[in-house]
């Protein structure tokens, strides 16, 4: 397996730009991308896995505010990627708790405000990667999920924390799917990756209140696992022995694993992993580049998975 070197995988908030600096990079970069993508018209698009650019681990250009909220997916509030930003304003986050339960000695109902410290906040770039093959770059607002795992005060034999999304089929419009897909969305992670301070608790994006349609009040965000372990909107947060039942993989057990790390050498049964789109509705011409092994954060968590089959334990 090649593993390849990421070179920076978050840049600290002091270093993050406000919002219209963004902006303004971004319409610079867009206009100069523009002119490339012209001058190189008849190459191909997307497509051929050959085609796709090499992914550099410190190119974290943010993707823009619009395609973020706009292209999402929340099945709750629907299939379609446009869905969630229509629909999801039903969904009522305040007053908002979140339970903690199973093996730990902090059981107990939290109000949302007594679950997030403002105190630890942090703004941090992560690459962002759907299992469906394509990425984004996105500058969330939040604390690490190791700050909550530890005041909850996990027992010794606890080795997994598992997490549900509300379900509520009065604010969620999508209920034809609810027998397929067994909601609430359930997610889960080993108690050693859960600890790891690349991942996140997230409350906000762009410096702004997290919108509705991207897990508000309180997300989860694991940069070096696909999309769907981001779990969205949290209700719960429970520390169990054994590994949790997760949505995606109890429902296509063959295609999604519990583990569902980033890796471009093994693919999913039906489509390949080598390489992603990268959203950007600015451009006129699909991007692809190759996707990173830990989505570019093997550096810091390689580790984690030292001695397993990554092929057996996708
Ligand atoms: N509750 C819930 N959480 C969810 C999902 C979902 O359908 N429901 N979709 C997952 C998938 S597949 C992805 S790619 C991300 C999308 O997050 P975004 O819309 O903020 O980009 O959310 C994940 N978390
Ligand atoms: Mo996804």
């Amino acid at each position: 397996m090649i593993i390849r070197i990421a070179k920076k995988s978050d840049i600290p908030s002091s270093e993050i730009t406000p919002e219209d600096v963004y902006i303004n990079r971004r319409k610079f970069l867009g206009a100069s991308a523009g002119i490339g993508a012209a001058a190189f018209l008849g190459c191909g698009a997307a497509g051929a896995e050959s085609d796709a650019e090499a992914a550099d681990s410190q190119d974290l250009e943010p993707t823009s505010w619009d395609d973020i909220t706009t292209y999402n997916n929340f099945y709750e509030f629907g299939l379609d990627k446009a869905d969630p930003a229509r629909n999801a304003h039903t969904l009522v986050t305040r007053p908002w708790t979140i339970r903690v339960d199973g093996l730990c000695a902090k059981p107990g109902d939290y109000q949302l405000e007594d679950f997030v410290k403002p105190s630890v906040m942090e703004d941090r770039v992560y690459r962002f990667r759907c299992v469906e093959a394509w990425s984004m770059v996105i500058p969330w607002r939040g604390f690490p999920l190791a700050d909550a795992i530890a005041r909850a005060e996990p027992d010794p034999s606890a080795k997994y924390v598992a997490f549900e999304t509300l379900w509520d089929p009065d604010q969620m419009p999508e209920r034809r799917w609810k027998p397929r897909i067994g909601w609430p969305y359930r997610e889960g992670l080993r108690l050693d990756e859960a600890m790891h301070p690349l991942a996140l608790m997230v409350t906000g994006l762009y410096g702004k209140t997290l919108p509705n349609q991207n897990g508000a009040p309180l997300r989860l965000i694991v940069p070096w696992k696909y999309g769907f372990k981001s779990i969205k909107s949290i209700v719960r947060m429970t520390f169990t022995e054994d590994e949790p039942p997760t949505t995606w993989a109890t429902q296509t057990p063959g295609e999604y694993g519990f583990y569902s790390n980033v890796n471009p050498n093994v693919n999913h049964p039906r489509w390949s992993q080598a390489n992603e789109r990268v959203v950007d509705s600015s451009r006129l011409f699909k991007r692809r580049i190759e996707t990173l092994f830990l989505n570019g954060y093997a550096d810091e968590v390689a580790h984690l998975y030292e001695g397993m089959d990554l092929k057996k334990f996708f």
